[in-house]
């Protein structure tokens, strides 16, 4: 795996930024809504240029305090920050001597971007920032804007070097250490410009890491669709950007947040699957992440503050194939951490079917408090079964995690195992009392 992805495996949890001049309307236009996705109104609503340029006169988020969202993001448990430094529309959140249209033009005429990279720095949180390196709905070279301008007379060559080179190559020498650049939607973009702004990325800084979106399968990771958890664990590095409602962008109307529930469950079903979440916030127009956004997540950040261990740093359970519907499996070499995550269904014990590795001990993560164990080969039923007792009175209703401990990184055996009574041998007869296999 390449070196510069070492941090982000670890990271496994981050909070996306949507943030620019649509937050001003929201997702609405001359009174009316349009589909989620409030980033993409000008589009949607095909806002002339000239008409939706005016949000820059009156941009002012007054209440924007860059310390407090690194907080926030800290808070939450995040350990990198990915903000929009330039979405669609065209609107550089930073100072940009390539491009006029852009934050330092408005009434705020501040830096997001500078300032957002400092807190961080200062919260040790990885700092990234996404760019929109096909879609630009201000430049006449751009994709995308068809009503402003004519696509037969569109050169995206152009585009490409005029506004997308300098302002990467602003991104990547104002700001110190950008731990990501986030790509997105690359179309039909010409595979060699992909490859050249590859190469410029990493002609500048070369840890940098450039996400699937780039296109092409060039990015250093895969770059699930939005809201998509694979069924199975994916091999290789990979992430899925999520929305806490249903917009990236802010939104007058929608606040649908996800519980905390939701989110702590998608957490351990990716991480599970060996992946990240990347979990999006849309700032209002005065510089506010909504309330309910932040409460929501605060609540996640709390089970991480206890319960981290079992996240970050974590990777798939090597191979299990299994569904369970208590929860699911986390894990670090021989170390295996079991979500429990609906207590309905694991009424007595926590069973883990078909890992013939042997159990050394097993605790509450939260506590340390020790668990007792059970593990047996069921001749019978030709099933090796590893049961956890849990202490009931201490269930945290997010997720209560299990610190399981084997001799060695266990394996599962897959549904198709063919009999072998040999595979008894070191065996204990199952001599369970309590936890008794009728039932399960
Ligand atoms: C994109 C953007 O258009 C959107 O505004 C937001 O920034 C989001 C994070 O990414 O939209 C996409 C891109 C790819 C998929 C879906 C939405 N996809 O592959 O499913």
């Amino acid at each position: 795996m390449l070196q510069r992805l070492n941090w982000f495996e670890e990271a496994r949890y981050g909070l996306f930024i949507h943030w620019g001049l649509y937050a001003e309307l929201g997702g609405i236009w001359n009174g009316k809504s349009y589909p989620p996705g409030t980033e993409w109104i000008m589009r949607r609503a095909q806002i002339p240029l000239e008409e939706y340029k005016k949000l820059a006169d009156t941009f002012n988020p007054v209440d924007f305090d860059a310390e407090d969202w690194a907080q926030k993001a800290e808070d939450f448990g995040c350990k990198y920050l990915c903000i929009t430094a330039k979405h669609h529309d065209g609107f550089a959140m930073f100072d940009s001597a390539a491009c006029d249209y852009n934050i330092m033009h408005t009434p705020f005429g501040r830096d997001v971007v500078k300032e957002l990279s400092e807190a961080c720095r200062r919260h040790g949180i990885k700092f990234c920032v996404y760019y929109s390196q096909m879609q630009d709905w201000a430049d006449p070279d751009g994709d995308g804007n068809n009503w402003d301008f004519d696509p037969e007379k569109k050169d995206f060559t152009r585009y490409f070097n005029n506004k997308v080179k300098p302002q990467v190559r602003e991104l990547l020498t104002n700001y110190g250490e950008i731990g990501m650049i986030w790509f997105d939607t690359p179309y039909d973009m010409p595979i060699h410009l992909c490859e050249e702004l590859r190469d410029f990325v990493h002609s500048i800084q070369p840890d940098c890491i450039i996400n699937g979106r780039i296109g092409y399968g060039l990015g250093d990771y895969r770059q699930m669709g939005d809201n998509e958890i694979p069924v199975l664990a994916y091999k290789g590095v990979w992430e899925t950007p999520m929305t806490l409602n249903n917009t990236w962008g802010f939104s007058r109307t929608d606040e649908k947040w996800k519980s905390p529930k939701t989110v702590v469950k998608m957490l351990i079903d990716v991480v599970s699957k060996g992946g990240n979440l990347l979990m999006n916030v849309g700032p209002d127009a005065r510089g506010n992440i909504p309330q309910g956004s932040v409460d929501v997540l605060n609540t996640v950040g709390k089970w991480l503050h206890k319960n981290g261990e079992s996240i970050y740093g974590a990777r798939a359970c090597a191979d299990f194939p299994y569904q369970m519907r208590w929860g699911g499996l986390t894990g670090k070499g021989a170390t295996v951490y079991l979500h429990l995550l609906e207590p309905a269904f694991a009424p007595v014990h926590i069973k883990i079917c078909n890992i013939e590795t042997k159990a050394k001990r097993a605790y509450l993560l939260s506590t340390g408090e020790e668990l007792k164990i059970f593990q047996s080969y069921e001749l019978a039923r030709d099933e090796y079964r590893f049961l956890v007792d849990y202490p009931k009175d201490k269930i945290d209703e997010l997720d209560t995690v299990i610190v399981a401990e084997f001799e060695d990184t266990p394996v599962a055996h897959s549904l198709y195992m063919t009999f072998d009574p040999e595979n008894a041998k070191g065996y204990a007869a199952p001599a369970m009392g309590e936890a008794s296999t009728k039932g399960d």
